[in-house]
């Protein structure tokens, strides 16, 4: 039998292990040439959640020091540079299955993050979703920080199907990432997931990236990243959307694709991140791509590079949603720098490094997928014909 340890010790040896964990400095893995360096620890897991949060810590009520509201994941986060400090809005999963928000801080963005004191209190709206998650943040032009999110509710049509659901496009809006004024989901004719605010006016409006898909799931007829312009962001409604990145056969983006976090501006054009999904033998397998559009025109794709900039690999292929890597947040600082934060199979946050200059010489620079076999082929002789004459 476990020996089992007093009140105290128990607490100690928690509060021990957790330290060394937020302590623990991260390091850049090996720069093989690819567009981002991914850094060798996770940056938030599960055990990083504080632990007032897990246990009751009171000892006359928890003498045993039980969890009493376990935490199974931490991923999918939204990023933005605020209050001098590198924050993520993370996705963290309770053992009930109910999703909920959290902001974590970090003083260099690639390590020691540490969460406030309390997740966040996302207002609910009218129609209480039963569950929230993948927040994308953008710092308007308007002054506000906007957070855009999946709300999920019980397909009402469906009452007999237990796992028949909705995704709509929750919004909230801050200041400070801890009070959300929480303003109407968007309406819109399908059902929505991966929504993400543009960060500048585009003819005066507010700008969406969308994902129309017909069901939970399954995109169905639907998908792709869509366009759509909104009068008030306050009362926001897409009619029919047009389709600016579209899925594609035998592509990396074949099932369904979803923009990630609001594009990054540069003198070239605006850089975007997005994931792609097929369907495999084992499953749906989730990479990250990249793409770029017009300063004068965002919805106008001017490069696209063909295949994933990032894949599922290691231990980041086994989680609670194996063979997944998802992203909805990075920063991009003022000296080019850019730190994506992507999460592998719905279970961790992880940090990979990058640069403007970099990110762009891959999206102008890598060959377009042209469909084919032969002329993958011809691509690749062609380089290898320069690289040995
Ligand atoms: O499980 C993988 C991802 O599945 C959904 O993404 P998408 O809508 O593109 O299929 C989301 O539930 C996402 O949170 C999750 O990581």
């Amino acid at each position: 039998m476990i020996p089992a340890p007093t009140f105290s010790s128990r607490l100690a040896a928690l509060r021990a292990r957790q330290e060394s964990l937020l302590a623990a400095p991260n390091a850049p893995a090996f720069d093989d040439g690819a567009a981002f360096v991914r850094y060798e620890r996770p940056v938030l897991t599960a055990a990083h959640v504080p632990l007032e949060w897990v246990y009751d810590l009171d000892e006359r009520r928890n003498p045993r020091l039980l969890q009493r509201l376990g935490v199974g994941a931490v991923f999918n986060a939204g990023a933005i540079r605020f209050g001098g400090k590198y924050c993520v809005v993370a996705r963290i999963e309770g053992a009930d299955r109910k999703s909920f928000f959290a902001v974590a801080e970090s003083d260099n963005g690639v390590d020691n993050f540490r969460f406030r004191p309390e997740p966040v209190s996302m207002p609910e709206a009218p129609d209480p979703e039963t569950n929230v998650y993948d927040m994308r943040l953008t710092a308007h032009e308007d002054g506000w920080i906007y957070g855009i999110f999946c709300a999920e509710r019980h397909d009402p049509a469906h009452p007999e199907d237990l796992s028949a659901a909705v995704a709509t496009a929750g919004i909230a809006r801050t200041k400070d990432l801890d009070r959300w004024e929480r303003l109407p989901d968007l309406v819109s004719p399908s059902q929505q997931r991966n929504v993400v605010l543009h960060p500048e006016f585009v003819d005066g409006k507010y700008a969406l990236y969308t994902r129309p898909q017909d069901g939970f799931i399954d995109a169905g007829s639907g998908g792709g990243i869509g366009w759509a312009l909104v009068d008030d962001i306050a009362h926001a409604s897409v009619g029919a959307q047009r389709i600016i990145d579209e899925r594609r056969y035998h592509t990396v983006k074949e099932s369904k694709n979803g923009e990630g976090p609001a594009p990054v501006k540069t003198p070239d054009g605006w850089l975007h991140l997005a994931h792609g999904v097929r369907g495999t033998a084992a499953g749906l397998r989730y990479v990250l791509y990249m793409y770029m559009t017009a300063l004068d025109d965002p919805s106008r794709v001017i490069a696209a590079p063909g295949g994933a900039v990032l894949v599922p690999q290691g231990e980041e292929r086994v989680g609670d949603t194996s063979n997944v890597l998802f992203a909805n947040g990075w920063i991009a600082d003022d000296d080019g720098r850019v730190l994506l934060y992507y999460a592998s199979s719905d279970t961790r946050l992880h940090v990979a490094e990058s640069t403007v200059g970099r990110l762009v010489d891959f999206c102008m620079n890598t060959p377009p997928d042209r469909g084919r076999t032969a002329l993958s082929v011809e691509d690749r002789l062609a380089l290898i014909r320069r690289n040995r004459a």
